[in-house]
């Protein structure tokens, strides 16, 4: 049983995160994702549209995930890696390189795929220009 471990916000899920996820799954037999909590995105200077636990429901519901637990700090992920008997983390190519990933190499292997060009949580909300966050329904405009 091949296990691995990828990390992230995934926030206004899209096919980019499809395509991480699915191949990331195709290199093992259980996906583990690590999900930013909305305290870690607060310390990532992000604000994510959805909430942490409908951003883990959505994830719990693609084909390619088994278990979704919560990201809290850039420090846990040798913990993650030893407590789920991690055999490789997978991340997207904007993170090859990092100091956040690299020191993993020596507690399993680490791959980075490329990203999927044309898409992004960021692109989508400037695209729609989402700005102020309409708190429920009754405000949005007829
Ligand atoms: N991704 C991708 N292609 C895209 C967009 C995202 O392959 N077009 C990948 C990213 O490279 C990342 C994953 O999808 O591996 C999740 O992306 P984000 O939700 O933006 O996660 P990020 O903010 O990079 O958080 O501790 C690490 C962080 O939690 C990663």
């Amino acid at each position: 049983m091949k296990r691995v471990l990828t990390y992230g916000t995934f926030d206004l899920l899209h096919y980019g995160h499809i395509e991480i996820l699915r191949r990331a799954k195709a290199l093992g037999d259980y996906l583990v994702v690590a999900l930013s909590t909305d305290e870690f995105n607060e310390s990532k200077g992000k604000t994510a549209y959805h909430s942490y636990e409908t951003r883990k429901k959505m994830l719990e519901a693609i084909r390619y995930v088994d278990l979704v637990i919560p990201e809290n700090s850039w420090e846990q992920k040798i913990n993650d890696i030893k407590e789920y008997h991690i055999d490789v983390v997978v991340m997207g190519s904007d993170w090859a390189g990092s100091d956040r990933f690299d020191y993993l190499k020596d507690y399993c292997d680490l791959v980075f795929l490329e990203r999927t060009p044309g898409v992004s949580t960021t692109m989508i909300k400037h695209d729609l220009g989402l700005k102020e966050a309409v708190k429920n329904e009754d405000q949005l405009p007829e």
